[in-house]
Order: C-alpha cells, then structure tokens, then sequence
C-alpha cells in the first residue's frame, strides 16, 4: 500500500515531463523576442542551457527518488537501515554542481558584459531616464538638444556620465517651461535605436522588464544604474500619428503589444506597475510623439519651473 506513494509522485514527475516536452510547440516558451539583433539571442541561449542543465539533474534526482520510495516502501517487520553518510557520493554532489556553476559563470561573462558594463554598451541614440516608485514608472525624456548633446558626449571616445547638474537641465526654456517630457509608464523609442535607460528608484526595489527585449534590471534607491536595449529593425509596434494618438501594427490581426513590468515584488500595489513600451517606425515618428507630447505638457501648469 505504502508504494502508492512513488506511484503519485512518478506519475507527476512524468505529466510534467510531458508538459516541458510539448510545450514549445504550443507557444509555452518565451514571449517573442523583439531584440534580435543585439543580445536577445545571447539571454535566450543562456536561458535553455541553464533550463537543459537544471531540468536534467532535476527528472535524475526525481526519478532515484521515486524508484527509492518504491523499493523500499515501509513494510511490516522490515526494520530500517541507518547510513552514516558517504564520503564518495557527498565529493561527486559537491563537485559537479561547483563544476557546473563555474562553467555557467564563463559561458555567461560576455552576455553581461555586453548588457550591464556601462563602458562597453552602444552608443546610445537615444536616453530615457526611468524612476520608479510605489507603484509607477515615471519616465524623463530629453528635448532634443539635450539628446543630441547628451547621446555626443556618451558616444565620443572620452566616457563621460551626464552629471546631476546636467540631467537637472534636461531642461527648461527661457519662459521657464520644462522643454524635457516627464510621463508615466509609457517608454517611447524608435526601431534600430541604442536606447540608454538610466534606472532609480524613489522608494524600495523595484526591477525594470522589458520581456521582448530579454532585459531586466533592478532598480536601487540611492544608485543611477544604465542599461540599454535596441529594439529590431522590424520590432515597431506602431506609429503616432498626430491627432490620432497610437496605432498599433498588426501581426497576425492582433495588435503587437510589447509590454514593460515590474519583476520585483515591491508592496501590495506590485501588479499595477505595468507599462508599455511604444516602438516607433522611425525617429521622425518619434520626432512627432514627442513634439505633441511637449505641447501637451506645456499647455497645463504642471510643466512651469517652481
Ligand atoms: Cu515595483
């Protein structure tokens, strides 16, 4: 009776084999990946060969531990056997997965290299500064004067990081109207553009995803963090057209959404930190958004310097 158990337990382990196996084919895998044509494809190999590692050594320890609970399920008049350990199997158990580790930790050096070293990231064409706080994402976008002198100075052999004086004239105009865009929850760039986020947060943890770009990154009080994703040639998710606001593109006659979350529970509010990130056709496209989106903000009080 007792073997009823390791039958339960194999009969799940083997129902979520199944599910792992058939999975891909029914559009269980990742979310479409939209950033191609920088590292996307490094964090994807990254991810199945961590998944082909743990998974294997997952169903082997499973499977020895439904087979022991087979052969010696309790029965009466058997009396237990106490092991005092083995020194062998302790060295192996240690050894492989110290192995394995070391082996994950080379494979993945240039992927992070490339997505999180400030110094090697692209030349941005574009920067967005992002902050989040319980429970939004509050985005800052240059003007672009700023952008241009900005996205020079990050380009140009010498690296310099935009001080605080200068995000803090990001900026305003003689009238004393703020000539940068602040919004919420929207992050608005154009296909092919390196795109710098600079990344903080006003409260507690937070982690900025953008799923279809394969990016995530926490946000820290107390830390400017910089990362950085470009969107693929063919990754434009629509177009703004002025006096008709967005429209998306089509794939499939559904609308191609890409979305941004927070991956870090934060509070009881968590799950309203979700965003969109908007993938212009083109900088002109772009260009367009944000002109309207500074008039906007200029015809109500809240753009006028205090
Ligand atoms: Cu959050």
């Amino acid at each position: 009776m007792q073997k009823w158990w390791s039958v339960l337990f194999g009969a799940v382990l083997l129902a979520e084999t199944a599910l792992t196996l058939v999975a891909p084919f029914v559009g269980w895998g990742l979310p479409p990946l939209a950033n191609r044509e920088s590292f996307g494809r490094d964090v994807d190999y990254l991810f199945h060969l961590i998944l082909a590692l743990t998974g294997f050594f997952f169903v082997l320890t499973e499977v020895i531990l439904v087979v022991g609970m087979w052969r010696f399920a309790g029965q009466p008049g058997r009396r237990a056997i106490y092991v005092h350990g083995n020194h062998k199997l302790e060295m192996a158990w240690s050894l492989v997965p110290a192995a394995l580790l070391l082996f994950i930790a080379l494979v993945q050096i240039n992927a992070w290299a490339d997505i999180k070293y400030a110094k090697q990231m692209r030349p941005p064409h574009h920067i967005i500064e992002v902050s989040a706080r319980q429970f939004e994402w509050r985005m800052r976008y240059p003007n672009e004067q700023t952008r241009k002198e900005m996205t020079a100075a990050l380009g140009s052999e010498e690296w310099s990081e935009p001080t605080s004086k200068k995000a803090e004239d990001w900026g305003h105009d003689s009238t004393g109207f703020a000539t940068d865009f602040h919004t919420v929850n929207e992050v608005h760039t154009w296909a092919g553009a390196n795109t710098r986020i600079y990344l903080k947060s006003r409260d507690v943890l937070h982690s900025f995803f953008l799923p279809h770009m394969r990016l995530k990154q926490d946000a820290v009080p107390g830390k400017v963090i910089p990362v950085w994703f470009r969107p693929d040639s063919d990754a434009f998710n629509g177009e703004w057209i002025t006096g008709k606001g967005w429209q998306y593109e089509q794939e499939d006659g559904h609308d191609k959404v890409w979305d941004l979350a927070c991956a870090e529970l934060c509070g009881w509010g968590h799950y309203k930190m979700q965003g969109r990130l908007y993938v212009h056709k083109d900088k002109a496209s772009y260009d367009r958004w944000l002109a309207d989106a500074i008039k906007m903000q200029r015809d109500t009080d809240d753009g006028r310097k205090k």
